[in-house]
């Protein structure tokens, strides 16, 4: 006969609240953590709080530092810090994705710690956000690897590459090739958003796109994805079959590309930016430019959501390059941790911009690549999920790397 396990406070550790940060806030006050320790928890914008009751002094100290080392914090008491009192209440904060770094941390620490990560594992299993991003019958499980997105421009005036891939042979040609080298998703494009690029009417940006899309839907296994701020565009691809819609709009005119996707089951990458390509730059006014971005950029994912696309099958990226300044960029990058907090599964497009020409001098995009790849493993080791890339097989080598240190 099994014999029950004795009661450990591990077992009081419970799912409080997800996105919902009056909840949140509730609970960590309820710890007894000062006004100051309040502030500053919930200004971390972290979306999941997990409550644990009565823990050891000296376990909590020790969760805390683990919990800041995998990109969360945990609040409790002001007893803790000076050290009066045998036990407090504590609110671990954290996001999905860095769950699972939290838990591989506890795990290896004494004090009942280890017993906590499995308390944890199983308080918060099938509670939150899926850790797998569904795009029409695709499936990519995060969290496990970084996904390569190659850049397919079918334009004659993209920026690093405008007018290589114009003609549908050479455009296909290039897909393949992009494939060949590791590529897991192809973006195709058939407008420029380069800053002060003059738009193209639906019907032309169709007809670049829709050839390719329904080549590589019927000859390859790449997830197809089609970089389009236009509904008409995103309706006639997702008919042909695309897996996913790359927004770089962000939904700036409405829900209507998110119900698409949701009708299509297809993934949405809804991306941050101010105005339009040609307008972009005169709106570069941040407080602090993450927040700002992160708030902003949560008001279209809820918008998305309500559409009807599952938060599964949605992906947040912060829009390097679009409506900010080369120190706007950099200032993203350095505290892409945050944005990865959100929740969601996360693309960053670094490749080649303005930004590393900025940083490392040099004027020629195509001459970038160095400087791109840095940029990328840095996004990675702070929760990319998904990159945007020119340079395919050169960035495939470096994300291995870089996976291998993260996970
Ligand atoms: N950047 C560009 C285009 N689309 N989509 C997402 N989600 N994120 C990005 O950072 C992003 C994007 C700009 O790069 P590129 O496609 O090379 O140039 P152009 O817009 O001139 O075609």
């Amino acid at each position: 006969m099994d014999t029950p396990r004795s009661a450990h406070w591990s077992d009081t550790a419970r799912l409080v609240s997800y996105r919902n940060a009056l909840e949140t806030a509730r609970n960590i006050e309820q710890t007894g953590c000062s006004r100051a320790g309040l502030e500053i928890m919930m200004a971390k914008g972290l979306p999941l709080a997990i409550r644990v009751d009565k823990v050891p002094l000296r376990s909590a100290i020790l969760i805390k530092q683990e919990a800041i080392s995998a990109g969360g914090d945990a609040a409790y008491s002001v007893d803790v810090a000076a050290l009066r009192g045998e036990r407090t209440d504590i609110v671990l904060l954290t996001s999905p994705r860095s769950l699972q770094a939290l838990a591989a941390k506890l795990e290896r620490q004494p004090f009942g710690l280890k017993r906590l990560a499995s308390a944890i594992k199983s308080a918060t299993e099938g509670h939150i956000l899926s850790q797998t991003l569904s795009a029409r019958g695709k499936s990519l499980p995060l969290g496990g690897r970084t996904y390569i997105m190659g850049i397919l421009n079918a334009t004659p005036d993209s920026f690093s590459d405008g007018g290589s891939y114009f003609t549908e042979k050479d455009a296909i040609a290039h897909a393949e090739r992009m494939l060949a080298e590791g590529a897991d998703i192809i973006d195709i494009g058939g407008e420029s958003t380069r800053p002060g690029s003059a738009p193209v009417p639906a019907e032309e940006e169709r007809r670049r796109v829709l050839g390719i899309v329904r080549h590589l839907i019927a000859n390859s296994d790449a997830v197809v994805s089609v970089d389009t701020m236009k509904p008409e565009v995103a309706d006639a691809c997702l008919e042909a079959g695309a897996h996913m819609i790359n927004d770089v709009s962000g939904l700036a005119a409405g829900p209507r590309i998110a119900s698409l996707c949701a009708s299509a089951k297809a993934a949405l990458v809804v991306m941050h930016m101010r105005g339009t390509p040609s307008d972009m730059m005169l709106h570069t006014e941040y407080g602090d430019v993450v927040k700002d971005v992160i708030a902003e950029l949560s008001a279209r994912m809820e918008l998305a959501a309500s559409a009807g696309v599952p938060e599964g099958s949605l992906v947040a990226d912060p829009g390097f390059g679009f409506s900010k300044d080369a120190a706007q960029n950099i200032e993203l990058l350095s505290r892409l941790r945050e944005v990865s907090n959100m929740g969601y599964a996360l693309l960053v497009g670094l490749s080649r911009k303005s930004t590393i020409g900025r940083i490392t001098g040099v004027q020629d995009a195509k001459a970038r690549v160095p400087g791109s790849l840095a940029a990328m493993t840095a996004a990675i080791m702070k929760g990319a999920d998904i990159v945007r890339v020119h340079d395919v097989a050169e960035s495939a080598q470096a994300a291995k790397v870089a996976d291998a240190l993260r996970y």
